[in-house]
């Protein structure tokens, strides 16, 4: 998600990136002998990502939308590939409680059903969020006719009925998700709709409701541009203090997760956003990228082919500069991409002229970035330190 000024990206230190790593992200499928196919039995292939990273200790993940789970192509690339999932949408407070008291769990129990199949984890998503809530709460409260104390004992009660109902099988829960203002200095957005009829109290209150229902899954605070992605580093400075001050209060946040949207438009600085990441860990937080995807402009949001032909280096080396700086913190325990292909991403209907995002195009066939993250990972293996332990579900 970006809210960056064209000019923060340098241009000469933007076309050095670019060019930097170009020649190995052609080259690299054919040069370095990883062209593998997707494996249709997972687990069996020792060059996909989730066995590569298994080789550190590290989780690799994606987010997955019904469509990937139903369409059997696509399964056998979610289950060979991704040892953590999370729900695209499916375990939204919109989704499970469509009408009040009514509850529809059916693509959170396919998810996890999914991942136990395939002997994946599961990042829950999310708790506590000012999107995708139901019309019937949001329309109440416009109206009237839910008062703030309801609204609150409304929201302990889609925690605990959640969490509880999952207890035992989520190893990472988005507790909260997207508070801070993009804004220098930044903040928690007074207007946020948690915030403006509840107080900034709600977010650690949420984290104790979560940890009370699962005392076993890890509770994180997930956002956007908190690792240097502003070009200011100010939302993450903000995020940073919060957190600080929040475990100083023995709030139960145990991480942070940088969802990781890149545009290459914006450049991005992995330095900082390494940086950055071994500050929240500093703060003796486990880490986790969340979200991650790279978007640049396209022809059409059917074929997603990039109309400037340095995207096709930009995008890859981009998503290789988060996976190793991530690589090089043993508190980043996992890396999820938002969404493994083209086909279905977020991006094209939410960003006008934007597409090529993902890891794989269109048509399911892993792109460059596919292959530099392999190399990353199969590097990694040598190199990379050991994650840090987790409780496991
Ligand atoms: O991928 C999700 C998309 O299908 C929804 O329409 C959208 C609604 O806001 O939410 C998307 O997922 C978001 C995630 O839950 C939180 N971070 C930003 C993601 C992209 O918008």
């Amino acid at each position: 998600m970006r809210r960056r000024s064209l000019l923060a990206m340098g241009a000469a230190g933007g076309a050095a990136a670019v060019l930097g790593t170009g020649a190995s992200a052609l080259a690299s499928p054919a040069a370095a002998g990883l062209a593998v196919r997707p494996s249709a039995n997972p687990g069996t292939s020792p060059t996909s990502l989730r066995a590569l990273a298994a080789k550190i200790g590290l989780r690799f993940g994606t987010a997955l939308i019904p469509q990937d789970i139903e369409t059997p192509a696509w399964a056998a690339i979610a289950a060979s590939q991704f040892s953590v999932v999370t729900p695209g949408n499916g375990m939204k407070w919109q989704i499970v409680e469509p009408t009040q008291g009514v509850y529809d769990w059916s693509q959170a129990d396919q998810l996890v059903a999914f991942a136990r199949a395939n002997g994946q984890l599961v990042r829950g998503h999310t708790l506590l969020w000012h999107n995708q809530l139901p019309t019937w709460l949001t329309t109440g409260v416009a109206n009237g006719t839910i008062t703030n104390a309801q609204l609150k004992q409304l929201l302990h009660n889609h925690i605990q009925v959640e969490v509880s109902r999952y207890r035992g099988r989520i190893w990472q829960w988005d507790v909260a998700n997207e508070f801070f203002l993009d804004a220098n200095p930044s903040g928690i957005d007074p207007n946020n709709f948690w915030i403006s009829h509840l107080g900034p109290d709600i977010i650690p209150q949420a984290f104790r409701w979560a940890h009370a229902a699962d005392p076993g899954a890890l509770l994180f605070y997930n956002d956007y541009n908190i690792t240097g992605e502003d070009g200011t580093n100010a939302k993450s400075d903000a995020v940073y203090a919060w957190l600080k001050q929040m475990l100083s209060e023995g709030v139960p946040i145990m991480g942070v997760g940088s969802q990781g949207h890149l545009d290459t438009q914006y450049g991005f600085s992995p330095q900082l956003f390494q940086q950055d990441l071994e500050r929240y860990a500093s703060l003796g937080l486990k880490v986790a990228i969340t979200e991650a995807d790279v978007r640049t402009f396209v022809n059409n949001a059917t074929d997603q082919v990039p109309t400037d032909h340095l995207a096709v280096f930009a995008q890859p080396y981009e998503f290789s500069g988060m996976l190793k700086a991530a690589l090089a913190v043993p508190q980043v325990i996992s890396f999820t991409i938002w969404g493994f292909t083209d086909a279905d991403s977020w991006v094209p209907g939410t960003f006008a002229g934007e597409g090529y995002a993902t890891i794989y195009d269109v048509n399911q066939q892993p792109k460059p970035a596919y292959y530099e993250l392999q190399a990353d990972l199969e590097l990694g293996a040598f190199g990379a330190p050991r994650r840090v332990p987790t409780p496991m579900p």
